[in-house]
This record gives structure tokens, sequence and C-alpha cells, in this order.
């Protein structure tokens, strides 16, 4: 497999297109203090962003791939799929028992990860309007041996395959509380989702975040493909995991060295009133327009490999036990 490395400098093609005088890091409250909502960046309508040519440029580079074609008219096949209306008899059972069936919908058509969380303000996208408030987080994996070839375009069809499998889930989901009676909207997990995935995904106890910005499961790190669904059927709440991947990021690299285009830092940095890590979209963007969708930050993190996260976690933990050891004695 090819891989590149020397230092990668974005085409004038691409940089001819770019919007005047605007940088996505701006755009996404980069050093704001405020929380706020975010503003639409990428992958919506292009009249809500001012990067809309730039999503075109990404759409005319893809290589002329036959699978990858095959697999991109597959996912928008998934995404066209009409939900039917919810049943006019609402049915009723305590929260915990929906949300036990809810969940095995969910796994039983594929989901890994299922999550559940109330909706904050600030996680729709600016904007948009979400109807209901509780939000199912779903998480497909995607194939590690697939995926360590990125930026090749074997990773880039990986990833819109389990996009499609993140739609199937969530519409699956939302079609059987349609069943109940009850109302929901599935998001999947691709173009013009009104919400943040992440966030929900965190707080709904699917994983933490990684440095290099998207989220790391205990079972299946870092290669989760999200979507989500909104609703009103009365559901218990997850609630946030933790399991020692802020401290492992802290002096881990891997991300950090394997990205071509140098946007992942080694700190966290206050974006929009919270101090987290975060990717510099105005390094990142150029690069994966260009590589047909890129993901080597995936690839390079030691949590993607199989069977690696619960490796780690036990020594991580049996780390945190020497050292509460070693301050206890001290004392
Ligand atoms: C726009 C977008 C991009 C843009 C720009 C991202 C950027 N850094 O600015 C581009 C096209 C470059 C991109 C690239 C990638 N993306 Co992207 N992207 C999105 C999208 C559609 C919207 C997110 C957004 O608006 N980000 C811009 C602002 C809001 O970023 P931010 O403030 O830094 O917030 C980010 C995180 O910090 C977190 N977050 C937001 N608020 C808060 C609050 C707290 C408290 C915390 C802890 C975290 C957190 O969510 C944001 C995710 O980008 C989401 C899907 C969705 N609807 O959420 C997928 C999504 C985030 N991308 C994803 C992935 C995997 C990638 C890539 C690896 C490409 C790939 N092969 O799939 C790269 C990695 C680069 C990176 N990590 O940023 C996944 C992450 C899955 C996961 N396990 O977490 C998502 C969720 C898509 C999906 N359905 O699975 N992406």
């Amino acid at each position: 497999m090819r891989k590149i490395k020397e230092k990668f400098v974005p085409s004038k093609e691409q940089m001819d297109i770019w919007p005047d005088g605007v940088s996505g890091n701006d755009l996404n409250g980069l050093g704001e203090t405020e929380v706020r909502r975010s503003t639409p960046i990428y992958w919506q309508e292009a009249s809500l962003t001012p990067f809309g040519p730039l999503m075109q440029f990404f759409e005319d580079h893809a290589p002329r791939d036959e699978e990858l074609y095959k697999t991109q008219m597959e996912a928008d096949v998934i995404r066209s799929q009409e939900i039917p209306p919810a049943s006019p008899v609402r049915l009723e059972k305590p929260s915990g028992e929906w949300t036990e069936l809810a969940k095995k919908v969910g796994f039983d058509h594929g989901a890994v990860a299922v999550g559940i969380t109330k909706l904050r303000p600030e996680w729709v996208i600016e904007t948009f309007d979400v109807p209901y408030d509780t939000v199912i987080s779903i998480g497909v994996a995607m194939d590690f041996e697939n995926l360590k070839t990125a930026p090749e375009v074997i990773a880039a069809i990986e990833v819109i395959k389990q996009y499609g499998e993140a739609h199937l889930v969530s519409n699956a989901i939302a079609a059987w509380i349609h069943k109940q009676g009850w109302n929901a909207e599935s998001y999947g997990g691709s173009k013009n989702v009104p919400i943040l995935l992440v966030p929900p995904a965190l707080e709904g106890g699917i994983g933490e975040l990684g440095k290099h910005g998207s989220l790391i499961n205990r079972e299946h790190g870092s290669v989760l493909r999200l979507g989500a669904l909104v609703t009103n059927m009365p559901l218990d709440l997850d609630s946030a995991d933790s399991f020692g991947v802020d401290d492992f990021c802290i002096n881990c690299r891997a991300c950090e060295t394997a990205c071509l285009p140098e946007a992942i830092s080694p700190e966290k940095q206050m974006v929009r009133g919270v101090e987290k890590w975060y990717v510099d979209f105005d390094k990142c963007l150029p690069f994966f327009n260009e590589h047909t969708g890129c993901g080597m930050c995936l690839a390079a993190c030691p949590w993607a490999r199989p069977g690696v996260p619960s490796n780690l976690i036990k020594k991580i933990a049996k780390k945190k036990l020497k050292r509460t050891l070693k301050k206890s004695l001290s004392i």
C-alpha cells in the first residue's frame, strides 16, 4: 500500500476555492469561553456553510472506483428509507422495559454500543430544531483491517459502508418506536445531521473523547461510526463512562505523529466554553478532501486494534492502583 510520507501541502486548486478570510477554527469557536451551539461547518446543505464549495471539491475528487461508487449508492438507498408513521395507539410500559427493548432492537440490527441521554441545547447545530429531547446514540464498528489503509480508498469504502449500517440501526430503532405509538426522528450519521453526535454519545456512556477528536469505546476502541435518533419514548438514561482515556492520550503521540497535515494538538484547547481535545479544521480538511476522507488518526490509535482496548484498560487500572498505593505509603 502506498503511504504518503512527505509534508502535506494542499493543492492550489483547492485553496483557490477556500472561502476568503474564513477559518473553520473560528467558525468552530476555538478560543471562545462561552458555551454555544456549533455552527454548521461540513456535511450539511451547502447553503448553510461557507465551506459548501469544498464539499463539492471532495465529491469531484473522489476516485472513480467501482466498489466506492456501489457502496455510496447503497448508503444513499438506506438514507432515503421512509420510516412508517407512528401508530395512533400508544402503548405504555415502565421506562426500564422500554429501554431494554429499544437497546435490543439496536443490537439486533448491528449496533455494538447504544447509549441514552438527555439532549443539551448546545448539541443542536445552529439553524436546526430537534423535536424530542431524549437522544439514543448508537455505534457500529468499522473493520480495522480496512480502516488501517487510510487514506487509501479501501478505508473510505469502509467509512461509507458503516455510515449506511449506522443509518440502518437508527432507522430500525425509530421504526420500532413508531410501532409502539411513540415518536422518533432518525438521523443516521452521515449528511445533514442536526446534532453533534460525539457529545451525546459521551454522555450516554458509549466512550471517552480521544486526542484525535473521536470517541473511544471500552470494547471497540476508536473504530466506532456513530449514529443517533431522538424520541419522546420514556427511557432510562445512561451515565458517562470513564476508563482512563484522558490520561492515556496525554502521554500518547500516535495520532499526532501519524497526522500528515499536523492537525492534532498535543494539548486540550478551549472550544465554545469547553476545554477538550480539538482537531484543527483548517489543517485537517484540505488533506481530508484530497484523500477521500482520511482517518489516519484512527488507524494509528492504539485503541483501534482489535483486542487491545481491554488490555489497555487493565494496564491503566494497574498503573492507577500502583500510584494510589505509593501515595498511601508515602503519607
Ligand atoms: C464536520 C465533521 C468533520 C469535519 C471537520 C471536523 C473538525 N474537527 O472541525 C471533517 C470533514 C474534517 C471531519 C473529519 C473526520 N471525521 Co468527522 N464529522 C464531522 C461531523 C459531520 C460534524 C462535527 C462538527 O461539526 N465538528 C466541528 C466542531 C463542532 O468540532 P468540535 O467543537 O471540535 O467538536 C468535536 C468534538 O470535540 C466533539 N464535541 C463537540 N462538543 C463537545 C463537547 C464536549 C464536552 C466534548 C468532550 C466533546 C465535544 O464533537 C465534535 C466532533 O467533530 C460529525 C458528525 C456529527 N453530526 O457530529 C463527524 C464525526 C465527528 N466525524 C467522525 C470521524 C470518524 C472523522 C474522521 C476520522 C474521518 C473518517 N474517516 O471518518 C476525521 C477525523 C478528524 C477529526 N476528528 O476532526 C465521526 C467520529 C466517530 C467517533 N468515534 O467519535 C463522526 C461522529 C461521524 C460519525 N457519524 O461517526 N469530520
